[in-house]
């Protein structure tokens, strides 16, 4: 055992930095603190997963005779009444939701903040025992109507904190406040989180590609060439490079992030806009990848910078170590006139 390194839980980090926010009340801890909770009661469900032939299949009726919820499901709601009960957000967009949901009233005192989220992303993956994740991201309101989609309409790198709870082999919650990447791990026994990866750094090269090849015919020309590209031995590079796709973004990120390697899930022919959200997916991710020392791009332009339009609008996404993402650029660049 380390005794030198002192124990630090989710909840005492959240105050210890609270005095990172100049006008600070507390508002932004207390809504850290909500997504600890609800990751918690979330985390218990999904490991019951498994079980679920025996008490009942999800969207049947179990031995007690309760409907059984989907886990999409069941996250979702989780996650929107821990923030609805904290009274700090008057607005959550999630991807499981076509529109808006607001607060008013007790639930919104101030409700100086709004949260976008996916509440279990890589959720097919549930049903094989494969790591699935919460993502989440808070942006100051800019509305005094909760239910103002242009609370939402902000470019990524107005994000005030972001972050994702990835229920692994262990369950971890990672987020930043733009002060740092941290990564606390869950003890289930006691049901706490505790500080586990200080001051994450994604290394600035990897040997790590993540996609789906699957998917290869329908590329732009730019990946498919940067996929052969990493395939080429070559002693200098360390390659040919490593593939690796779990299929939930979450724990490829998580992989790359503390490993190095390169997530892309690009344009494709019948989906020319990509398949992942912007605001549920891309913007906190990419906004941890920078916050690391990664990079996050469609392939040429930040992830950060791109202007939403649409709440469940979608991008390609690069992201990873830096220099990885902007030899996948290159690739992109060759071609950029043919795709623009
Ligand atoms: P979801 O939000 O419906 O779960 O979809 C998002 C997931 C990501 O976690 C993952 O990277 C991607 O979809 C996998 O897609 P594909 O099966 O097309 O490779
Ligand atoms: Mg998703």
């Amino acid at each position: 055992m380390d005794t030198t390194r002192k124990i630090v839980s989710l909840g005492e980090f959240i105050i210890d930095r609270q005095s990172d926010f100049k006008y600070a009340k507390g508002e932004l801890s207390r809504l850290l603190s909500a997504i600890g909770l609800a990751a918690r009661i979330v985390n218990k469900e999904i490991r019951r997963a498994g079980l679920a032939d025996i008490l009942g299949d999800y969207g049947s009726t179990n031995v007690q005779g309760e409907q059984v919820k989907k886990l999409d499901i069941y996250a979702n709601e989780h996650f929107i009444k821990a923030l609805k009960d904290r009274g700090e957000v008057c607005a959550i967009a999630s991807e499981e939701n076509d529109n808006l949901v607001e607060f008013h009233g007790e639930y919104c005192r101030d409700g100086k903040y709004v949260v976008a989220m996916d509440p279990l992303d890589g959720s097919s993956n549930i049903d094989v025992n494969v790591s699935v994740g919460t993502i989440f991201s808070i942006y100051r309101r800019k509305s005094d109507n909760p239910a103002n989609p242009d609370n939402f309409m902000q470019p990524g790198y107005e994000q005030v904190a972001a972050g994702y709870v990835i229920y692994g082999s262990s369950t971890m919650m990672v987020y930043s406040t733009g002060n740092g990447v941290n990564g606390f791990t869950l003890d289930e026994s006691i049901g706490a989180f505790f500080l586990s990866h200080p001051d994450m750094q994604m290394p600035k090269n990897g040997r790590i590609y993540s996609i789906n090849e699957g998917n290869y015919v329908h590329f732009p020309q730019g990946v498919k060439d940067y996929i052969k590209w990493c395939q080429v031995e070559d002693k200098e590079t360390n390659r040919p490079f490593t593939s690796r796709y779990i299929g939930s973004a979450v724990a490829d990120f998580h992989r790359n992030l503390i490993k190095g390697g390169i997530f892309i899930y690009p344009a494709t022919a019948p989906a020319p806009r990509g398949k992942l959200r912007l605001l549920f997916e891309c913007n906190p991710l990419a906004f941890l990848a920078e916050q690391a020392g990664g990079r996050a791009t469609d392939g040429f332009k930040r992830i950060l910078g791109i202007q939403p339009t649409e709440l469940h609008q979608r991008t390609p996404l690069f992201i990873g170590s830096e220099d990885m993402v902007k030899k996948a650029e290159e690739f992109m660049n060759k071609y950029a006139e043919v795709e623009a």
